[in-house]
């Protein structure tokens, strides 16, 4: 999508501190960091949100989520834990329209949040 800033990260057309990808993913450095670690995963196809996946998009998810498990380890955040975050939209607090889920983890996380 021309204006999306995950999708131009994804083509390469502005740079990321990229972790993982692969076909149907990348994984990336938060550039405004909220905790001593904190990635991003998004799909590689233009997804806005939650609420405008497809029955077909859902397998994504399953790739996501597996692949969370696997960086979370090589991170070192697994054992002590982290929190996995997807803002859907205004009241969500979404401000990347590109479906996104953020991994926090390397400090305690209060609870509830802001
Ligand atoms: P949100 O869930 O849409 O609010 O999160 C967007 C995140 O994308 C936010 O944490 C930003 O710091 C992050 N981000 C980024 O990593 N690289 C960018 O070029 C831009 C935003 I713009």
């Amino acid at each position: 999508m021309l204006d999306c800033i995950f999708c131009k990260i994804i083509n390469k057309e502005i740079p990321g501190d990229i972790l993982y990808e692969d076909n149907d993913m990348m994984a990336f450095k938060d550039v405004n960091p909220q905790a001593p670690v904190h990635f991003l995963v998004v799909p590689k196809k233009h997804i806005e949100n939650i609420m405008a996946l497809s029955e077909g998009d859902y397998e994504l998810l399953e790739k996501i989520f597996k692949r969370i498990n696997l960086l979370a380890k090589e991170l070192g955040i697994a054992d002590n834990g982290f929190r996995i975050v997807n803002n859907c939209n205004q009241d969500g607090g979404q401000t990347v329209m590109h479906l996104h889920f953020h991994v926090l983890g390397g400090r305690f996380m209060q609870w509830p949040p802001g």
